[in-house]
């Protein structure tokens, strides 16, 4: 038998936020979950793939790296904040080799698309939503010598048309295991697990105008099986123990809701509490809206640890705005549901914090139809359902979303930055949100630690 590792053909990175001064023209990455799943099912189709893992590396330096390694299609992860090094990357990959397939994958491929073709040359396909099925059948045609032009959900230059091709976003429901795990099909390490985290589902059903990865599935939503997440888990936990680590430390899963479904979550967290991990807690984003104390006493015990939702607004009419509750105009009904949503919003973080949970609420000022005024309602009502921490942001007006659509309606205006630095897009708000005061006392503090009873945990980065 051949035991011989064949070469990587296909190269995937995910370039972060440079930390180096903007002339400097210096490139990282990371592991990036998106980019493993894409990895373990090329494998299905016998491609070898890597990721690059960087530290400050010119474009010219990562250039030399791909061709010496023999590359041939070459992948990017993109999202608004990392399109300008991408394109440097990209350029300085098709200067050395112009025979390299170059494409683009993920949330800025999908709703970009065209305006990253028309200002990249050095990029020749956007993927548009979860790719691992069309990627591969890409691959697998471009290797072969045949033309990709006719597969689903692409767009791409062809001469200097933009072709746009039509394709399902969806996948089917229940059905996330037909993609095999990036970590049990060795292209995340075990370690790096605490650090990248897991996924246990994907998509979201809601409506909130603001959204892209919601859009991005067509609001639907799909699960791992509970024995895939475990074992995900186990391998992680195993990895952490084999290297010698001491002690627990929260790792997030990087999903939208992962508590949406009061069922499924409580009968994960109670499997994960019969095995508990060495060396692993958890944190999730998730809706906290449904939440019961039975519910988040299964999550305690679980080990989650860091509980983090989207407040948005603390003002009911603002709320229905952006459709945070429901998809349906609440001044008829002086907006009961939204009311509703904020008094359970309220039980809910006091019962969280009985039982031991850190409590992290986001808040987005800049919102349609928001005033200064209804930012420090909102304010109001995380200092009131005291949080142990908070965050905001200022609304990013994002294509793809209901909002792109309709912004002119609110008085906003956004453009796309010169250069596209450091993100594609900046938005302009209908009133100065720079007045939104800070509440300094509840700051969320990436990397601080948190003091829980008998644990000491330092809290990985935080979206
Ligand atoms: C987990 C996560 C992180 C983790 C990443 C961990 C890791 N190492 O993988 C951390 C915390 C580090 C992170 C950081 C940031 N994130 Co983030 N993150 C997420 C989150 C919650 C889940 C992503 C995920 O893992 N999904 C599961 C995997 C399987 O799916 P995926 O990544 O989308 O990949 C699939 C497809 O997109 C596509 N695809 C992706 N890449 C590629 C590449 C190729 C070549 C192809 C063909 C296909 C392809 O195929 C993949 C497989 O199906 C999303 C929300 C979301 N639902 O997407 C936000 C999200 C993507 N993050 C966001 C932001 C803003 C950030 C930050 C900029 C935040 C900040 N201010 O610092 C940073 C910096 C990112 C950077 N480039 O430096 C925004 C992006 C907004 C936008 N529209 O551009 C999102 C949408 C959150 C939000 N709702 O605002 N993030
Ligand atoms: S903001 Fe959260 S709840 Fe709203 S659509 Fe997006 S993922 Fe779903």
């Amino acid at each position: 038998m051949n035991t011989k590792k064949k070469k990587p053909i296909v190269g995937l990175v995910w370039l972060t936020q440079s930390t180096s001064k903007k002339l400097q023209r210096l490139l990282s990455s990371n592991f990036h979950l998106g980019c493993g799943y894409l990895q373990a099912f090329l494998q299905q189709g016998n491609i070898e793939s890597k990721q690059y893992v960087l530290n400050s590396v010119t474009p010219e330096e990562f250039a030399r790296t791909i061709i010496a390694d023999g590359i041939k299609i070459l992948g990017f992860s993109c999202d608004d904040t990392n399109y300008y090094a991408i394109r440097w990357a990209a350029l300085s990959v098709k200067a050395l080799n112009p025979h390299i397939l170059i494409v683009v994958g993920g949330l800025t491929a999908t709703y970009s698309d065209e305006l990253v073709l028309r200002n990249c040359q050095a990029v020749d396909i956007c993927f548009r939503g979860y790719s691992e099925i069309n990627f591969l059948d890409v691959v697998t045609t471009h290797l072969s010598g045949q033309t990709w032009y006719d597969k689903p959900a692409i767009t791409y230059r062809k001469n200097s048309e933009i072709v746009f091709n039509p394709g399902v976003k969806k996948y089917a429901v229940n059905n996330l295991d037909c993609f095999p795990s990036p970590y049990l099909s060795g292209f995340i390490l075990g370690e790096a697990g605490i650090d990248v985290g897991i996924s246990t589902s994907r998509g979201c059903v809601f409506h909130c105008t603001f959204c892209n990865p919601t859009a991005m599935v067509e609001r639907s939503y799909a699960f791992h099986s509970n024995e895939r997440v475990l074992s995900e888990i186990d391998f992680i936990d195993s990895a952490l123990h084999r290297s010698g680590m001491n002690g627990k430390r929260i790792m997030l899963l990087n999903e939208d809701i992962f508590a949406f479904y009061p069922d499924r979550t409580k009968k994960l967290c109670n499997l994960i509490s019969e095995n508990q991990p060495r060396h692993i807690l958890f944190g999730c984003e998730t809706r906290i809206e449904h939440l019961t104390e039975d519910i988040l006493q299964s999550m305690y015990s679980a080990g989650f640890r860091l509980l983090k939702f989207g407040l948005e607004s603390g003002n009911p009419r603002v709320l229905n705005l952006i459709k945070k509750v429901r998809n349906l105009d609440g001044s008829k009904d002086g907006y009961a549901a939204e009311k509703d949503f904020l008094e359970r919003i309220v039980i809910v973080v006091r019962i969280a914090k009985k039982i031991g949970f850190h409590v992290v609420a986001g808040a987005i000022f800049g919102l349609p139809g928001e005033s200064l005024a209804d930012a420090i309602e909102t304010l109001d009502f995380i200092r009131k359902i005291d949080v142990d921490e908070y965050y905001h942001n200022f609304l990013q007006i994002f294509p793809g979303t209901e909002i792109f659509k309709t912004h002119k309606k609110w008085g906003y205006h956004f453009e796309v930055r010169k250069d596209f630095y450091p993100t594609i897009y900046h938005t302009y708000w209908p009133y100065p949100v720079e007045l939104v005061p800070t509440l300094q006392e509840k700051l969320d503090h990436s990397f601080r630690k948190i003091n829980l009873p008998n644990e000491d945990i330092f809290l990985p980065l935080i979206l």
